[in-house]
C-alpha cells in the first residue's frame, strides 16, 4: 500500500505500529496456543519454504523438533528467549526465536546466518569496544567511536548516533559512513519523524532491522480473525509502517537498522544504520548490537554525570565566595555592585541586575530601566517558590521584544527576607542566533489535512533555517544556583541584622 489517506490516520503518533498483521517476508513467522501447542496462524511463505501442512498441526511437528523439553523456558519478551537453531526448510535452514505472547507462543523463523563469529571472537569483539568507550574523552569522542564501532559490527553504509533534543527534535551528533553516501552530520530532524508510539516500542524493543525496504508484507494467516489483533511488538520481522518504509525509500535507501539508546528507561536516541543496497543484520550482529548500546547508554551517562557534578562544585564555591563577603560587609547595593561582575559569570549570563533596599547594581548589560518594574513583575508572577527562567524571554513577557538582543534569556529570582520587599536578583541572557541545519524543510513536509494523502518528506536536501528569539537554555544547576543565593543572601542580611541590634542594644 502506497497511499495511505490522513483520514485514516489521524495523526502519525497515533498509527497502531504494534498491530501491523503482516511481518517483513525475509522470515516466516508460526503462532501456536501455549496450553494446545497447536499452530492457530502464520506468516509468509510457509509451504513453499518450511512446510506443506501447518495450519492446526502440532508446533513440534511442523518445526520438525521436539519442544516438550524446552517450552518452560520460553519467556515473554523482546529478543526471543529461546533459540533453536538449524531447523530443516524445503531448500535453506532456519534459526528460530521463541517468544511467548499472552496465550501464544510465537516463532520467528530467519533462514540462518552464513558469517557467524565464534563466542570468544565476538566477547573480544565486544570487549575492546567497550574499553574504547570508557576512554573516551568526552560525549563528542565517545560518539564518534560508537558510530565507527556500530558500523564495523553491523557493516552498514552510513551509521549515525542521533539523538533526541529536549523539544522532540533530533540532531545527528556523529557519523561513520561510506564516503560516498553524503552525510547528515548535525543535521536536526523534526519531532514527528520519529512518533511517540514509536519511541516507546523502542524502549521494549531495542534493534529493529529492515533488510529491504522495498518488500511486500506478508499478511498473518488463520482460521480465526481475531488474531489479526495480534501483538507483534517484540518480534524483528514485525512489518513495518508504510509511511516509515516510504521515508526510507525517499531517502534513497534499500535497507535500515536502529538501535536503541536507552538511559534509565527513557530513549536517549537512536544508533540510526542506512545501506544503498539490501542488507540484513544476523542474530548475533543484533545481540552484539544491544549490548554494546547498553554499554554505550552507561557510558553516556557517566560523561553526563560528571560534567553535571564539575558544574555544581564550581557553582558551589562560586556561591560560597559570594555569600562570605555579603555576610562581612552587609546586603547593600555597593557590595552588590562590587560582587555583579562575578555573579554574572557564575551563571554564565551577559547580564546581571540586582534590585535592593537601597537602589540597584548591574553588570555587563541589562535592558533599559524603564523595562524593569514590568520584569519585576512579570517574575513576582511566577510566585516565589522557584527562580523564574526562561530562554525565549518575549514568549512569556511581551516587552521583551523590544530587547531580545542582550535579553533573550531570563533567570530571576525574588528576594524576600532582605528588607527590601520588592528586591530580585536577575540574571540575562543574549540572544544566541542558532543556524538549524535541516535535512528537509520541516515546516512543510506532512501533508495532514483531512483527506490529503499522508506522506513522509520527499526531500532531505539542505534546509537552514534561523531560530531568533532565544538564549542558551538555563540548566536545571543554574536554576539551583539562583535559589541558594536567594537563600544565603536573606540568611546573610539576618545575621547582619542580628550583629546591629546587638551593638544598639
Ligand atoms: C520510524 N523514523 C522511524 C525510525 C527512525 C525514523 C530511525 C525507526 C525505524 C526503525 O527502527 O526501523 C527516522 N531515520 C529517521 C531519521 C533519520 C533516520 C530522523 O535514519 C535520520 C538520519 N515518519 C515521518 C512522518 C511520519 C513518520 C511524517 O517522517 C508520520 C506521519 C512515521 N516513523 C514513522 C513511523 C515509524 C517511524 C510510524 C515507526 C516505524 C515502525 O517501527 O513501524
Amino acid at each position: 500500500p502506497s497511499v495511505i489517506t490522513a483520514a485514516d490516520l489521524a495523526s502519525c503518533d497515533r498509527e497502531p505500529i504494534h498491530v501491523p498483521g503482516a511481518i517483513q517476508p525475509h522470515g516466516l513467522l508460526l503462532v501456536a496456543d501455549a496450553a494446545s501447542l497447536m499452530v492457530v496462524a502464520g506468516a509468509g511463505e510457509l509451504e513453499a519454504r518450511l512446510r506443506q501442512e501447518w495450519l492446526g498441526h502440532p508446533l513440534s511437528e511442523v518445526l520438525g523438533h521436539d519442544l516438550a523439553m524446552v517450552l518452560d523456558e520460553v519467556q515473554p519478551g523482546p529478543g526471543g528467549v529461546l533459540r533453536l537453531a538449524g531447523l530443516h526448510g524445503t531448500t535453506e535452514t532456519f534459526d528460530a526465536a521463541l517468544h511467548r505472547s499472552g496465550p501464544f507462543i510465537l516463532v520467528e523463523l530467519e533462514p540462518a546466518s552464513a558469517e557467524t563469529m565464534s563466542a570468544t571472537e565476538t566477547l573480544l569483539a565486544l570487549d575492546r569496544a567497550a574499553t574504547a568507550f570508557e576512554r573516551a574523552s568526552g560525549l563528542t569522542t565517545l560518539c564518534d567511536h560508537a558510530a565507527v564501532t556500530f558500523r564495523q559490527v553491523t557493516g552498514f553504509d552510513r551509521v549515525m548516533i542521533y539523538r533526541f533534543l529536549d523539544d522532540g527534535t533530533g540532531a545527528v551528533i556523529a557519523e561513520a559512513r561510506d564516503p560516498a553516501l553524503p552525510s547528515f552530520l548535525n543535521h536536526r530532524f523534526p519531532a514527528s519523524d520519529v512518533p511517540q508510539q514509536a519511541r516507546r516500542l523502542y524502549i521494549r524493543n531495542r534493534v529493529r532491522v529492515i533488510p529491504d525496504v522495498h518488500y511486500t508484507p506478508a499478511p498473518l494467516r488463520s482460521a480465526s480473525p481475531a488474531m489479526a489483533e495480534l501483538d507483534m511488538s517484540d518480534l524483528t520481522l514485525r512489518s513495518v509502517s508504510p509511511i516509515h518504509l516510504q521515508y526510507m525509500r525517499n531517502m534513497g535507501l534499500d535497507a535500515s537498522a536502529s538501535i536503541s539508546i536507552v538511559q534509565d528507561g527513557v530513549l536517549w536516541g537512536l544508533i540510526a544504520c542506512h545501506n544503498r543496497t539490501p542488507r540484513g543484520m544476523s542474530y548475533e550482529a543484533r545481540a552484539a548490537c544491544r549490548a554494546l548500546a547498553g554499554g554505550l547508554a552507561r557510558q553516556i551517562r557517566a560523561r553526563e554525570e560528571a560534567e553535571t557534578y564539575r558544574e555544581r562544585l564550581r557553582l558551589r564555591s562560586a556561591e560560597d565566595a559570594v555569600l562570605a563577603r555579603l555576610g562581612r560587609q552587609g546586603v547593600t547595593a555597593e557590595v552588590m555592585q562590587d560582587l555583579s561582575g562575578d555573579l554574572m559569570q557564575m551563571l554564565g549570563a551577559s547580564g546581571f541586575l540586582a534590585l535592593m533596599a537601597d537602589g540597584h547594581a548591574t553588570a555587563g548589560h541589562v535592558p533599559d530601566r524603564q523595562y524593569w518594574p514590568g520584569l519585576a513583575e512579570r517574575v513576582r508572577q511566577h510566585g516565589a517558590q522557584a527562580p523564574f527562567r526562561s530562554h525565549e524571554l518575549a514568549r512569556q513577557h511581551g516587552p521583551a521584544q523590544h530587547f531580545t538582543a542582550i535579553g533573550s534569556g531570563l533567570l530571576a529570582t525574588p528576594l524576600p527576607g532582605t528588607g527590601a520587599p520588592d528586591g530580585m536578583l536577575l540574571w540575562f541572557r543574549a540572544e544566541k542566533v542558532e543556524l538549524v541545519n535541516w535535512a528537509g524543510n520541516p515546516h512543510k513536509g506532512v501533508g495532514l489535512v483531512p483527506g490529503a494523502v499522508l506522506t513522509p518528506r520527499a526531500s532531505f536536501e539542505d534546509w537552514h533555517e534561523t531560530v531568533r528569539g532565544r538564549s542558551e537554555p538555563w540548566s536545571l544547576e543554574d536554576v539551583a544556583a539562583a535559589a541558594r543565593l536567594r537563600d544565603g543572601i536573606a540568611d546573610a542580611y539576618r545575621q547582619r541584622e542580628l550583629v546591629r541590634l546587638n551593638q544598639e542594644l
